[in-house]
């Protein structure tokens, strides 16, 4: 028989998010059918769009399907297009209806099953493509399943092996699949269609499987049977509300539970209530991953005022002794646990005063997302399960909207918990830590943290004043620097001869506030006059082994919680000569000004406003004495960044690295 392989190139996207409500958060995402394969959980939604121009403007406008996965729920791979309606033999390739599918797992053969329109222009049909992966590529069969007119199709394995097939079109109907998984088994019943006004009559057409007894009244659809224990479930949205002229009442998420996977059903009632804000329809499955139950459902989070785009949510869901389910609450918090040491969304917060509101960040490009607005001193938001294992020597890192001098703090548990971290806005002042984005109007702030909490915990953040919170981040430093053990073995300087090991006095605040002021004969005075009094300094010595050739200055201000800009740094290194080396030459480069001495005599001055760049600066030849010889260096900056690099060069230019370098105590 032949089957119809995807293009290639339909295969290849990959791309990874975090995840609140709605989890995928760079386009539509309706109807999320989620399974688990292995140690993944996969997600098997419609993939809403916006309709082309010809296509009904107000309608479901869906061309392919993507597959995303995740091993925890908060990271998420879009594997890319799976299946398209132009590659599908039989559909109508100008149809747009690739509403909500299935896929599941037989013997190691992946089975997706997706409705759309055929080209006979009969309503719906259900077609299967399969693959040996469950992102693809899959192939699909020329023709859709014999006896199934309708949406929204469930695949059930039951326990025996048995297969049963779900689907919505004249009720709910259910049937069991053959062992090939594309054909129902059983009778085919012959019906004509009632002939539509103004349509051609249709032949008679071949209906299978059965109605789900025991379901309430109502338009039902996007059924989702799974078997827990020894209870099946069928579950389904449904209109409980009176529906005619002037009502319109939106879709629930409803169940029935039986002893057997065709019923008949006992009707038990709500799962979810409906959408607060007329988002007409919702769909869902429920599946358990890693030991919790879930349920995934969609909303028109991304496109509030229109309701046929949709995006994918998921809550935690739990169930009663006697199998029943718990009503569930949609938030935008959602569920999985957030690292801490990454972006987390906290507008789509667990939990928040009452005055909090959201809003998009621009309303023109809505997956750009939301903005929460704290509006007042005392208003707060909470946001549960950020994990902190993963943080080591960190910041906080917080993307806000505020007035000047506005305090906020990002707490732990509660409103008034402890703070880890409080920053206030500096929106006017010169060399503050903060960065505009580009409309000028967000600032990322940054502050350290007054403790690091311990595995998952809450946060809070609480604000003084006004203020807007997009995201927050508990950001890791890039190391720069090992400190050096007392009785630590001698280090050597790298191949390139590059001196890594220093001892660095913390630095000195100096109002530098530009670089133009670094000439020779300033320069000589300042380090003279700060040379005098180094002695009396009370100052720390740091000795330390950069990661870098470059030693970052600048983060070890940083680190060390001193002035970072506008700083004098003093460093030492002492190096163990093993024979006396003539004619070598220091070649460093600093950011930005830089004296250097060797045994106390002045070597090299690299003045004006400078970057680094290595062998910036050249002495003229040296000596380096038999034993210990001490290299000392003053390097001074204004606005900018700070650091410095040195090594020996030999007559030939070469690296200098025969030496060893011992701390200076
Ligand atoms: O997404 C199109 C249709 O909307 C689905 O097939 C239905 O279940 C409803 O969610």
């Amino acid at each position: 028989m032949k089957r119809y392989l995807l293009p290639p190139l339909l295969l290849l996207l990959a791309l990874t998010a975090a995840a609140q409500n709605p989890v995928i958060h760079d386009q539509f995402t309706a109807d999320p059918t989620a399974r688990v394969f292995g140690d993944r959980l996969y997600l098997y939604p419609s993939h809403d769009i916006f309709p082309p121009e010809g296509a009904r403007q107000d309608w479901f406008c869906m061309a392919d399907y993507h597959v995303f996965s995740t091993d925890n729920l908060t990271d998420w791979t879009d594997h890319g297009v799976i299946v398209t309606q132009n590659a599908v033999p039989w559909v109508r390739t100008d149809s747009y209806a690739m509403w909500a599918p299935d896929c599941v797992c037989r013997d190691g053969r992946y089975y997706f099953y997706f409705p759309a329109a055929p080209r006979d222009g009969r309503g719906f049909a259900i077609g299967v493509a399969t693959a040996d992966s469950p992102e693809g590529p899959f192939m699909c069969e020329p023709k859709p399943i014999e006896g199934i007119s309708g949406i929204d199709p469930c695949v059930l394995l039951d326990d025996d092996g048995q297969a049963y097939i779900y689907w919505s079109g004249m009720g709910i109907r259910g049937a069991k699949l053959k062992k090939n998984m594309k054909e129902l088994d059983g009778e085919l019943q012959e019906i004509t269609m009632p002939r539509r006004e103004g349509m051609p009559e249709m032949p008679p057409m071949k209906v299978g499987g059965e109605e789900m007894k025991g379901l309430p009244d109502g338009f039902k659809e996007g059924p989702f049977a799974f078997k827990r224990g020894s209870w099946y479930y069928l579950t389904f949205p449904w209109v409980r509300g009176e529906t005619g002229e002037g009502k319109n009442p939106t879709e629930t998420l409803a169940y029935a539970m039986s002893k057997s996977p065709l019923g008949p059903w006992d009707f038990k009632g709500i799962i979810m209530a409906e959408h607060a804000d007329h988002c007409w329809t919702n769909h869902h499955s429920i599946v358990e991953f890693q030991g919790q139950w879930y349920i995934f459902y969609h909303h028109n989070d991304y496109s509030p005022r229109d309701d046929k785009r949709r995006s994918a949510r998921i809550e935690p869901i739990s169930f009663n002794a006697d199998g029943t389910i718990n009503e569930v609450k949609p938030t935008l918090r959602g569920a999985g646990i957030n690292r801490a040491a990454e972006r987390i969304d906290v507008d789509r917060y667990s939990q928040c005063s009452p005055d909090v509101t959201i809003a998009f960040v621009d309303t023109l490009r809505p997956f750009r997302g939301w903005q929460a607005t704290l509006p007042a001193k005392g208003s707060w938001l909470k946001y549960d399960g950020v994990d902190f294992s993963d943080v080591a020597d960190a910041y906080l890192v917080i993307s806000v909207k505020a007035d000047d001098n506005t305090e906020l703090s990002v707490r732990e548990k509660s409103a008034k918990g402890k703070v880890i971290a409080k920053v206030t806005v500096t929106v006017k002042s010169e060399g503050g830590p903060f960065r505009r984005d580009m409309s000028g109007q967000w600032l990322t702030l940054t502050a350290p943290l007054a403790y690091t909490p311990k595995g998952v915990t809450d946060l809070v953040v609480t604000s003084g004043g006004g203020v807007s919170v997009d995201w927050l981040q508990i950001k890791n430093r890039p190391k720069y620097f090992t400190p050096v053990a007392a009785g630590a073995a001698p280090s050597t300087p790298d191949e390139q001869g590059f001196i890594r090991r220093w001892s660095l006095m913390e630095p000195i605040a100096v109002d530098v506030r530009s670089n133009i002021v670094f000439t020779d004969s300033w320069l000589r005075a300042q380090f003279d006059e700060k040379l005098a009094s180094l002695p009396k300094q009370k100052a720390k010595w740091y000795n330390l082994d950069s990661e870098n050739y470059n030693v970052k200055l600048f983060r070890f201000a940083e680190k060390y919680g001193k002035q970072t800009y506008g700083s004098y740094f003093w460093c030492e290194t002492v190096l163990d000569v093993p024979e006396e080396m003539e004619n070598v030459r220091l070649a460093a480069g600093s950011n930005g000004a830089s004296l250097w001495w060797l045994n106390d005599e002045e070597v090299l001055l690299l003045s004006g406003d400078r970057r680094m760049v290595e062998d910036d600066g050249v002495s003229p030849r040296l000596t380096l004495k038999k034993g210990r010889n001490v290299l000392r260096c003053a390097v001074i900056n204004g606005p900018g960044l700070s650091d410095m690099c040195a090594r020996f060069i030999d007559e030939n230019g070469k690296p200098v690295t025969n030496y060893t370098i011992i701390n200076r105590k």
